[in-house]
């Protein structure tokens, strides 16, 4: 009975383990939550590419790929913006930013400080 039991908790373990690990795994391959349009935005030392495109009001994400050799992130400011801003990402790291744009002229540049400075910023005016 002792056996038994213990190798019920053991298998019992072993399961909760692996769900852990599926879980693991499942976190770190989940899609973005991706709404709208998306606009790919490139980030190296230092620049910050955007492709130019006509940008209408409406829901975008920006998919935020780090190509460069250091830690980066991306903010947005501009209409209708309170706090729109990636979390650091690592070389050849991607993370996403959903917002909402308005017309007007929005801002998009890196927070890492100097980076800004040295070329990690661009505008862009939806219309
Ligand atoms: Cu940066």
């Amino acid at each position: 009975m002792a056996i038994r039991h213990g190798a019920r908790s053991a298998a019992l373990v072993l399961l909760l383990a692996t769900s852990t690990l599926l879980a693991g795994c499942a976190t770190e391959a989940v899609s973005p939550t991706v709404q709208g349009t998306v606009i790919v935005v490139v980030e190296d030392e230092f620049s910050l590419d955007i492709a130019p495109a006509r940008y209408r009001p409406g829901l975008y994400t920006f998919e935020v790929r780090n190509q460069g050799g250091s830690i980066h992130n991306l903010r947005i400011t501009g209409p209708g913006i309170d706090d729109a801003v990636t979390a650091n990402i690592a070389p050849d790291g991607t993370a996403w930013l959903t917002v909402t744009l308005q017309e007007g002229e929005y801002e998009l540049f890196c927070e890492t400080a100097g980076h800004r400075e040295a070329g990690m910023y661009a505008t862009i005016t939806v219309y």
